[in-house]
């Protein structure tokens, strides 16, 4: 790519150098910052960038190791395919690109993450988050059946990350508890929605007509190949039958013979089993397995079912979102758009899982229609129980302001990670170093102009000199560009007026 030199068309003289960095405001309606931004923009190779260690699994497509991130240390699952073997296959490839794209496009606390994604001479990797807790699949056979509670607590996390994907048009079409894993071991750990690779971009206007799916959880449109994303609640409802019974409602000792049930869509909620189980229960797992997917519950609704709320409630709903980070969100500031990037790049790639676990929590506890992004209403609701309705309704705006960064309307996860994780957590040496190299992707030691325009260009409506007047608000020197010392003396002031 290569910098503009500093005595090139878009060099700063001195003078302009000298103007207060302040004076150049572009708004973040100028510039929309996003999480996605930051995925796939690796120069080098994976090797470069981490140690490779032991294989998890393997698949038709490749296998996924182990990696650890050589800057951070961070272990993330690298799922590597070799470029010869999907080359020939286009349904292969096919899967493979829209996994990667999907996933680029997803923020949210149940759905994995997505880091990176290298392409070299003959492999393409795919790195995402390490989860840990294994699939929900052995932790089900561990424990034969789940509690109520249990379930209800899986189910919604199930549900949210549907609501969000049908939300943003996208359609799962293969949930199993082989593709839903635990991101620890504890003893009611979170879940995470991971193999995006048959998932797919829907219009709700038109029908889907390929055959996606695994036997058991297949709904009985798709195997008519007329479906639309109603398929997922299905896939939702065959789940939560089998968290709470430990069998699957439709079984056979073939595919075929499974198949043959479900096309039938009859199964059965009688027998000792179910006799302890309530009646909320059953009738969700009913509206979830409606055979005519017009009136199939949505994921959305799901949500706001009585048993899950019952059994999901929080036994003190306040104490449960810490105050400290209602007070980082309220007190969230970063005036500089290149701040609120750094950040992002900060809050999304580099935060430590166990550091962002509690805000994780505080999250979904915010997030009260469960959908994975928190609205206006659901902010206001929290702060009118602090505040009277005047201030409330002020300091959600401010909020608004400041956090949403992407001017998406909603808090979104990364958002409400970087607004509320410690700034010590976040602005640190090694993850300023870190973000420095990921911006200066040159690596020419300096960040120009050209290199924002091409990172964070894709959101924004950005004109030529917007990017020049971003490097204005950091540039001391009056260089043009940013070195690794002016980038961290932008950092770094976030911190000292935090304190
Ligand atoms: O081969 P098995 O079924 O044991 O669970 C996934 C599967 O395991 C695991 O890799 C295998 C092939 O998909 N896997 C996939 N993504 C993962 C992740 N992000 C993962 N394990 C941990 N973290």
């Amino acid at each position: 790519m290569g910098c503009f030199s500093s005595s090139g068309r878009h060099s700063i003289s001195k003078n302009d150098a000298n103007n207060t960095p302040s004076q150049i405001i572009h708004t973040k309606e100028d510039i929309k910052i996003d999480a996605s931004m930051f995925v796939g923009h690796r120069n080098g190779q994976v090797l470069e960038h981490y140690k490779i260690g032991s294989k998890i699994g393997s698949g038709a497509f490749g296998c996924v190791r182990i990696g650890t991130h050589i800057i951070t240390g961070q272990k993330r699952a690298i799922k590597t395919i070799q470029k010869e073997s999907i080359s020939a296959d286009l349904t292969e490839r096919e899967k493979f690109f829209s996994e990667v794209d999907i996933l680029r496009k997803t923020d949210h606390p149940n759905i994995v993450k997505l880091y990176e994604f290298y392409e070299d001479e003959k492999y393409f990797h795919i790195v995402t988050e390490f989860l840990q807790g294994g699939e929900l699949f052995d932790y089900i056979i561990k424990n034969k059946m789940l509690s109520e509670r249990a379930a209800a607590v899986f189910m919604k996390q199930i549900l949210s990350a549907v609501a969000y994907c049908h939300s943003n048009n996208i359609v799962h079409r293969d949930l199993k508890p082989e593709n839903l894993l635990l991101e620890c071991e504890t003893p009611q750990p979170n879940l995470k929605v991971i193999d995006f690779g048959t998932s797919a971009i829907f219009n709700s206007s038109k029908h889907m007509t390929k055959k996606y799916g695994t036997a058991y959880y297949i709904a009985p449109e798709v195997l008519r190949k007329d479906y639309d994303e109603k398929c997922d609640m299905w896939s939702c409802g065959v789940i939560l039958y089998i968290l709470l019974s430990g069998k699957p409602p439709f079984y056979g000792r073939t595919d075929r013979d499974i198949l043959r049930m479900v096309e039938k869509g009859e199964y059965s909620m009688k027998g000792t089993i179910w006799s302890t189980i309530s009646q909320g229960a059953k009738q969700l797992i009913s509206r979830m397995l409606d055979y005519n997917p017009k009136h199939r519950i949505s994921a959305t609704e799901a949500l706001m079912d009585d048993w899950l709320a019952q059994n999901t409630a929080l036994d003190s709903p306040v104490q449960a979102i810490p105050l400290s980070s209602l007070d980082n969100l309220k007190s969230f500031r970063a005036e500089q758009n290149l701040q609120r990037a750094v950040l992002t790049f900060i809050a999304s790639q580099l935060l430590h899982n166990e550091d962002s676990k509690q805000l994780s929590e505080a999250f979904r506890n915010l997030d009260k229609n469960g959908d994975g992004k928190i609205s206006r209403e659901e902010l206001l609701e929290v702060y009118t129980g602090i505040m009277g309705l005047e201030a409330a309704s002020e300091e959600v705006e401010k909020i608004m302001q400041q956090v949403d960064v992407n001017d998406s309307g909603y808090i979104d996860y990364t958002e409400f990670i970087m607004a509320t994780a410690q700034r010590e957590k976040m602005i640190n040496q090694m993850n300023l170093e870190a973000a420095f190299k990921v911006f200066d992707s040159d690596e020419s030691g300096k960040i120009c102009a050209q290199e924002l325009k091409s990172l964070l260009g894709e959101g924004g409506s950005g004109n030529e000199t917007m990017w020049i007047d971003l490097i204005r608000e950091v540039d001391m020197n009056g260089d043009g560009e940013i070195d690794i010392n002016e980038f961290k003396a932008m950092m770094m002031s976030l911190v000292d007026s935090h304190k």
